[in-house]
């Protein structure tokens, strides 16, 4: 990212949710490799570097450039480098712990539910009786704690490529990371693309990918050939519910993803959002897609969560869906509606 004396950011001609293409280009001068997004007992999602000299820099995150929301640390838990990220676990003043993964905030305990719940049963509750599930990413375990309510799954694959993130959900998230203990889950710590150019051909009902955000090694997890695989992965009819970030930041992406799904998916495309106070703007996004099949309209859930026998797991019931958000989740915005294509 251009960086001027004053530390400001070069925006006029990259749109800001485009920012993302040139995130890891570090200025020469700097080690951009640290996040160091404590500061003065406060986390922000921002990036911090050192200068030659060892003076610490803060640049706004590419993802959401000129904001950063902020939670007040009472105690940093956990922090070191994995083969692939930064993983640092705090406690916080006032959602509980929280997960971030190179300084980009994942989850908190007090607001968790709302991403996994959705992100989960919003693709499973659309089909009836999904069987062979997908999950990639998700190595904190609660998409899995999710999906296993759906007692109509024989199989949940789950493919994260980093271990430490699911070690260390299992000592400090166990709320999530029960998700593993389900015997259907297999547990498959690889490569996403790796994985799935050698699933056989239509093996899953549903393919659900909760990534971080596509700035670094997740990028690939946005663009066709990832869709390509996946589509080819999926029976007939099947769906994908792929993490899509913003409507008020990311519209740029979400387009990008849009068109590369209805190119690639032969079924319908749909985008849906959820309220989460603890993700840039307090928002996330979710593009729905289906193969060539038997037509799935996402916009009803045909599988209610309320008629599953099984939708109360582990003495806890969803906190955060129902039918009547599944619904709602597709209404969006007139701005929306303007600036995203095909919807
Ligand atoms: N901007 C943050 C997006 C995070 C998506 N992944 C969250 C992982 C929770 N299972």
């Amino acid at each position: 990212m251009d960086q001027n004396e004053n530390n400001e950011t070069d925006q006029t001609t990259i749109p800001p949710c485009c920012l993302k293409a040139r995130a890891y280009s570090p200025d020469a001068e700097l080690e951009a490799n640290v996040h160091a997004t404590v500061v003065s007992g406060w986390f922000s999602e921002h990036q911090s570097s050192s200068d030659k000299v060892g003076k610490r820099m803060y640049f706004n995150n590419p993802m959401w450039p000129g904001e950063a929301h902020s939670l007040e640390v009472e105690k940093i838990l956990f922090k070191e480098r994995s083969k692939y990220q930064e993983v640092l676990v705090f406690e916080s003043a006032t959602y509980g712990k929280v997960l971030v993964l190179d300084g980009i905030l994942q989850l908190t305990e007090r607001d968790e539910f709302a991403y996994q719940e959705m992100i989960a049963h919003l693709p499973l509750c659309s089909i009836k009786s999904p069987k062979n599930v997908l999950v990639v990413g998700g190595g904190d375990g609660g998409v899995l704690r999710e999906v296993a309510r759906h007692t109509s799954v024989e199989l949940i694959d789950i493919c994260e490529i980093d271990q430490m993130v699911i070690d260390v959900s299992k000592k400090f998230f166990p709320e999530l990371a029960v998700g593993f203990e389900d015997p259907r889950v297999h547990l498959h710590v690889q490569d996403a693309l790796e994985f799935i150019k050698n699933v056989p051909k239509g093996k899953y009902d549903a393919v659900i990918v909760d990534s971080s955000d596509p700035v670094g090694p997740a990028q690939e997890l946005v663009e066709r050939p990832f869709f390509e695989m996946i589509a080819s992965a999926l029976r007939p009819g099947g769906v994908l519910c792929n993490m899509a970030e913003s409507m008020w930041l990311h519209t740029h992406l979400i387009n990008d993803m849009i068109s590369a799904c209805r190119d690639v998916f032969k079924g319908s495309v749909r985008y849906a959002w959820a309220s989460v106070p603890t993700y840039p703007s307090g928002v996330i996004g979710f593009i729905l897609c289906s193969t060539e099949g038997p037509p799935v309209d996402f916009r009803v859930p045909v599988n209610p969560i309320e008629s599953l026998e099984g939708a109360i797991k582990n003495q806890s019931e969803p906190r955060f869906y129902n039918s009547q958000i599944h619904r709602a989740a597709f209404a969006l915005p007139s701005f929306v509606r303007k600036q995203v294509s095909c919807l």
